[in-house]
């Protein structure tokens, strides 16, 4: 089930009222990742009180530990993980292509799947797009995306061509339609996304994204943006593919990004954004605020008393936690020092999304937009 509202527009940007199993997702949102079933050091409780909506798992970790028969004897990811809102899973096809390294000699893609080895045991497995649709089925998550070949920017230092580029996109949207028919013939009570892919080639993004609204899924993805590319490349996609997308269905940005590319995102009509950067760059001391980026290893912040920003309500920042405390404990390696960050970085994600949305209600999103830019570039 799924059911999406359109409640206003700015120019391409979209507030929205996604409605799903598990409950409801004001859009734009922004998804934190939790791979393994876990977003790295945040209690769901946590995760609750920051006001996350929905959140991320993958079906390719999941799958290999701790396997499918622990996931069914759960009744599917939200119980095992202890989260009862909404969860978006990935299909593999994306995390089997990061694992394969840059040369991608780590696999091999044909029509029928890709054939790796897995990284626990070194076991030979197949990772097909029906067998991604009956893994996603017992997690049963709110939204399962469909398997797909993520077009790499480069591999080894030589850009794809348009041709390759071609029939990556070509081999996407025949697995898109073998996931919707696995999908269907399972019964999954959820909702199946189609990902557009194209690599940098705008006619491709084109036909891929028509042929994808032909078979009618309930929600969209852009693929294969943000793998290396320079930023204005990303910004030409970005600019070209979401807009063009179905008005009164979701569509979603995979992988993306930094505060700005977000404000970016929504500004080119995305509703769903996920990214591991929050949580990855908090465990490297890489915080995110209001006033720009803060360096936490830094020496300067050693003896600084003030807390991460002084605008955050996160539970470090509301507490007075200081810079100098974290920076310890960065210092020390002490677990306690990312589960802080983790929290605050992604509180930073959370409520900069809310802000948006309320500019939007607002019809304010062009206004709010300037003062965003004008307060990051303030410095800390
Ligand atoms: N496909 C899938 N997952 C993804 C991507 C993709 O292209 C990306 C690209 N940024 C991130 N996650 N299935
Ligand atoms: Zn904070």
């Amino acid at each position: 089930m799924l059911r999406f509202d359109l409640l206003s527009t700015e120019g391409h940007a979209r507030r929205g009222r996604l409605t799903l199993n598990h409950g409801v997702v004001e859009t734009p949102i922004f998804m934190p990742v939790g791979t393994y079933g876990t977003v790295k050091g945040v209690l769901p409780q946590s995760l609750k009180d920051m006001g996350a909506q929905i959140i991320l798992g993958n079906t390719f970790h999941l799958w290999l530990r701790p396997g499918l028969d622990v996931m069914a004897q759960f009744g599917g990811l939200h119980r095992f993980e202890g989260w009862d809102k909404p969860i978006l899973t990935d299909s593999g096809g994306f995390q089997v292509w990061s694992l394969g390294g840059a040369d991608g000699k780590g696999r091999k893609i044909t029509e029928e799947g890709v054939r790796f080895a897995s990284p626990v045991n070194g076991d030979k497995l197949l990772l097909t797009p029906e067998v991604s649709m009956q893994i996603q089925t017992v997690l049963n998550s709110d939204i399962v995306m469909q398997f797909d070949e993520c077009t790499p920017w480069q591999t080894a230092g030589v850009l794809t061509t348009e041709a390759q580029a071609r029939s990556s996109m070509e081999l996407s949207r025949r697995w898109a339609l073998r996931c919707k028919t696995e999908f269907e013939r399972l019964g999954n009570p959820n909702a199946l996304f189609g990902i557009v892919q194209g690599g940098m080639f705008e006619n491709l993004r084109q036909e891929s994204l028509d042929a994808l609204v032909e078979m009618d899924f309930p929600g969209y993805a852009v693929g294969g943006v943000s793998v290396g590319e320079p930023k204005d490349e990303m910004l030409r996609i970005m600019a070209h593919t979401p807009h063009r997308l179905p008005a009164h269905k979701p569509r979603y940005l995979m992988g993306v990004g930094t505060p700005e590319d977000l404000v970016d995102g929504v500004a080119c009509g995305v509703d769903m954004f996920d990214c591991v950067m929050p949580t990855r760059n908090a465990r490297n001391g890489h915080l995110f605020t209001r006033y720009g980026d803060l360096r936490l290893r830094n020496a300067r912040y050693k003896t600084d008393e003030r807390p991460i920003d002084e605008t955050c309500a996160c539970h470090a920042c509301a507490t007075g936690i200081s810079r100098a405390y974290l920076h310890h404990l960065d210092r020390c390696g002490e677990m306690l020092g990312p589960m802080l960050t983790s929290i605050h970085n992604l509180h930073y994600y959370l409520n900069l999304m809310r802000e948006i949305r309320e500019a939007l209600d607002a019809g304010q999103f062009a206004a709010w937009r300037q003062r965003f830019a004008e307060d990051r570039a303030r410095g800390v």
